[in-house]
C-alpha cells in the first residue's frame, strides 16, 4: 500500500519489501498520501502493509527526523545488515528531505525526473510506475555493491608521483574507480581489472599528455591493443565497450614504471 503518484521514497520502500522481504507476490494498492486503505488504522491487518502513508510503522511523517524515511523504516526491519542497501537508502532519505548535497541542476537528468516521467505516462495507474521502477532499483543496488567492492580494493592502492601531480594505481575484479582516485587528489590514475583490461586516465582539467607513454607502449608491449584517445588523457587496453583483441602482458606495476620512465620519478607510497 503506497500513496498516489508514488515518489522515490514510497517506491524504494515497496521495492525493499518485494525484493528483500516476503512481499514478492504482493498486490499493490494506492491511496491519497496520508490516508489508509478503507480508513482503518495502518497496522491493524498484518497482511496490509502501508508505506509512506497512513501514520503506521513504515510512515515517517509522524517524526521530525531527517534521518528517517519510509524506505529507511522498511530497511531497518527487513534488511538491516546489507551495506549496499544502506547506502542506497541513505541517498533516498536525503532526497526525501531535499538534503541532496549536489545542486539539482548539476545532474541534468535525475532519478526523480525518471519517476516523474513514469507518473506522467501513467497518471491513473501507479502500479505501472512501480513495475517500471523496480528493475531500475535492482540496477542501482548492483551499482552500490560494485562501489563498495571498489572502495575495499582502493585501500590496497599504489600511490606515486608524476610531473603532473599525484598518481594512483589500483587493481580489482571491477577495475579501478576514477571517482575515488580523483577524490583522493590524483591527477592521473591507472587500473587493471579481472579481465586483464588496463588503462591510464587523467583528470579532464589537467595538462597531462599520455602520448610519450603510448609511443613507449607500442614498442615494449607491441602486441597489445593499446588505444590513445584523441584528447591524449586516456590510454586504454580493453574496456567493457571494446574488449581487446590482444590484452596487455604488463602487470600494473610495470605499467606504472613506464609512466615513470617517460614522465619522471615514481615514488612508491604503499
Ligand atoms: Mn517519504
Amino acid at each position: 500500500m503506497g500513496h498516489l503518484a508514488p515518489d522515490l521514497d514510497c517506491l524504494v520502500a515497496m521495492w525493499i519489501l518485494i525484493r528483500f522481504g516476503e512481499a514478492t507476490q504482493a498486490d499493490l494498492a494506492f491511496v491519497p498520501a496520508g490516508r489508509t486503505l478503507d480508513g482503518h488504522h495502518a497496522d491493524i491487518d498484518p497482511h496490509i502493509i502501508h508505506v509512506d502513508t497512513g501514520g503506521g510503522q513504515f510512515d515517517h511523517h509522524q517524526y521530525v527526523d531527517t534521518s528517517l524515511s519510509a524506505a529507511e523504516l522498511v530497511r531497518r526491519v527487513v534488511a538491516p545488515d546489507d551495506p549496499a542497501l544502506q547506502r542506497l537508502v541513505q541517498y533516498v532519505t536525503r532526497l526525501d528531505h531535499a538534503l541532496s548535497t549536489a545542486p539539482r541542476e548539476a545532474a541534468f537528468f535525475h532519478i526523480n525526473d525518471l519517476i516523474a516521467g513514469y507518473n506522467e505516462l501513467f497518471p491513473t495507474d501507479p502500479q505501472q510506475v512501480v513495475e517500471r521502477m523496480l528493475p531500475n532499483f535492482d540496477a542501482w543496488y548492483q551499482h552500490e555493491q560494485r562501489h563498495l567492492r571498489l572502495e575495499q580494493a582502493f585501500v590496497q592502492r599504489m600511490e606515486f608521483s608524476t610531473p603532473w601531480g599525484l598518481g594512483i594505481a589500483m587493481q580489482s575484479d571491477d577495475g579501478g574507480s576514477s571517482r575515488l582516485a580523483y577524490r583522493h587528489g590524483a591527477v592521473l590514475y591507472a587500473y587493471r581489472d579481472g579481465q586483464g583490461n588496463m588503462g591510464i586516465a587523467a583528470q579532464s582539467r589537467s595538462a597531462v599528455n599520455l602520448e610519450p607513454i603510448y609511443v613507449d607502449l607500442k614498442r615494449v608491449d607491441a602486441e597489445a591493443d593499446w588505444y590513445l584517445h584523441p584528447n591524449r588523457r586516456m590510454l586504454l587496453c580493453g574496456t567493457a565497450k571494446a574488449p581487446p583483441r590482444q590484452p596487455s602482458q604488463l602487470t600494473l606495476e610495470e605499467l606504472v614504471q613506464m609512466i615513470a620512465n617517460t614522465g619522471g620519478a615514481v615514488r612508491w607510497l604503499h
